[in-house]
């Protein structure tokens, strides 16, 4: 179809504010990082799920392939189309009003447009809590958390999204509006189809809208910063609090000294908070649904426990809400941070929460022995088993220099997560960054089902093509 015909049809449906005008088309060709460029072919946002489903079946009847969008923030390239001006990129931040709110069912209903951040603001409005909580949950929406199962910060103590979602509203690639949005916690009734469609970075179908659940607002919260001399310590702090607080552990963050180096150095206002450098660093939050839990005391009881047995070299447990949102600046700015360092390599491993000290040693010595002086921003959900393995280049490697390097080291990092039996993405997804590394690492029965369920929803190829298969 031409340029011209195709356009005429698409406004038709979506009218000619639905339509990005070709100067700001760019903003959503590249990808956060800027590490993935295309170029789309139109860029359309649908006001409605029966505008989706129009522009879905036009494409679908005219051969053009779609690549849905939300706010764009994901790390592996999954959002971006690609460079033969050929594909459509189908944004969903239009579609961003709240359908249902019910407290009694602790469920809240929204469109996949909706940002992660103004939901949290609703839940609150409504009395409630939701948990999902990363660093870009000012841009990201909620399609694209669905779309990539994310996780975040929380997921220890409330899982990720696909722990979060009782229904989903999703078109099919032939245009079909499948209505999944069942607000139940319990449906024996065959599949879980919705599953399907969460974390499949958009090569099902296209969601619309989703059941998701909240929880109490937590009341008080206690959040400490600590010093570490071993990744070990950590995994042995993770328990020791754990005995002592149960499921009032909601994060327990896991830092290298290199990553918070690059985050005091870059970002205005970030320091240490203590007097003396560690190698590693731990975030912890307690939260709890009552205003007279003590969860300060609790963790001072516990952090001075692990003091004793020479797990924690220094601690300190914030005592006002700007402190505890200086720690968390210091957590969660670590990946703009590394952005002024560079290039950088990113991997989002998981393996077994017992396995992450010797991972990291295994892992440390062969990239050493690799690319010496490779700077290692070693991070993330450790309480999940969630590294954020991320490699920036050393200081007198240029980044052409670097790149020669970037398959030896990815390759390297994947095989020593082979070893741990690990995955070589916990929450970001696979997008274009681990395509060819998943077919390598994923079991090919596991590849050969997906591929089946592919080819079943969408014969034609025309969902996110190139991505994640
Ligand atoms: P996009 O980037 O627009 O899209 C991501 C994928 O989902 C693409 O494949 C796209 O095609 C697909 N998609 C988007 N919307 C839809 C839809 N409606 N239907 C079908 N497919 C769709 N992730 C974590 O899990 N945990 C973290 O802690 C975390 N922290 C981050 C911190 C920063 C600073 C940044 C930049 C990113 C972080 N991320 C994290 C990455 C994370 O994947 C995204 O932030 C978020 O989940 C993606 O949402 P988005 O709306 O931006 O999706
Ligand atoms: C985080 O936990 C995000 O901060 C981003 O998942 C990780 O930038 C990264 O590699
Ligand atoms: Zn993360």
């Amino acid at each position: 179809m031409h340029d011209e015909t195709l356009l005429d049809r698409i406004v038709g449906i979506v009218g000619p504010n639905g339509v990005v005008r070709e100067a700001d088309k760019s903003a959503y060709e590249s990808d956060w990082r800027g590490a993935y460029n295309g170029v789309a072919r139109f860029v359309v946002r649908p006001a409605n799920t029966a505008e989706v489903s129009q522009v879905v079946t036009l494409c679908s009847e005219a051969g053009i392939a779609i690549v849905p969008q939300g706010g764009n923030t994901g790390l592996c390239g999954g959002a971006v189309p690609d460079d033969s001006a050929s594909q459509i990129v189908l944004s969903l931040t239009r579609m961003n009003r709240v359908r249902a709110v019910d407290p009694d069912n602790d469920t809240i209903t929204v469109e996949a447009g909706v940002i992660l951040k103004h939901l949290q603001d609703l839940a609150e409005e409504a009395g409630r809590f939701f948990p999902l909580s990363l660093g870009a949950e000012g841009s990201c929406t909620i399609g694209g958390n669905l779309a990539t199962n994310a996780g975040g910060t929380a997921v220890l103590r409330y899982g990720n999204m696909r722990e979060l979602t009782l229904g989903i509203e999703a078109v099919l690639p032939d245009g079909t509006v499948w209505h999944g949005l069942r607000a139940l916690r319990k449906d024996n009734t065959g599949y879980d189809l919705k599953q399907l469609f969460i974390g499949a970075e958009g090569t099902l179908g296209v969601i619309t809208a989703a059941v998701l659940r909240m929880f109490p607002r937590p009341k008080s919260i206690a959040t400490a910063w600590v010093a570490l001399s071993e990744t070990s310590a950590a995994i042995r702090l993770i328990r020791r609090i754990q005995s002592l607080c149960g499921d009032r552990l909601t994060g327990f963050e896991l830092m290298s000294a290199q990553s918070v180096e690059f985050v005091t150095r870059h970002l205005p206002g970030c320091k240490n908070p203590l007097e003396h450098a560690a190698p590693w660093y731990a975030l912890i939050e307690l939260s709890d649904t009552q205003t007279e839990a003590r969860l300060g005391d609790l963790l001072e009881e516990g952090l001075a426990g692990a003091f004793d047995a020479g797990d924690v070299q220094d601690a300190v447990v914030a005592n006002s809400e700007t402190q505890v949102e200086a720690l968390w600046a210091l957590r969660e700015g670590i990946s703009e941070a590394q952005n002024h360092e560079g290039p950088s390599l990113k991997h989002d491993i998981s393996i077994a929460v017992s396995q992450i000290p010797a991972f990291i040693e295994k892992a440390d010595a062969r990239l050493n022995a690799l690319l010496p002086k490779v700077r290692l921003v070693t991070y993330g959900h450790v309480g999940d088993g969630n590294l954020h393995y991320n490699v920036s280049k050393p200081v007198d490697v240029t980044a052409e220099a670097f790149k020669e390097h970037a398959s030896a080291i990815t390759d390297a990092i994947y095989e020593v997560t082979a070893s741990f039996d690990g995955s070589i993405s916990a929450e970001h997804g696979i997008g274009i960054a681990k395509r060819e590394a998943a077919k390598r690492h994923k079991d090919p029965i596991e590849l050969g089902i997906m591929r089946a369920l592919k080819n079943t929803l969408d014969p034609k190829g025309l969902m996110n093509p190139g991505k994640m298969l």
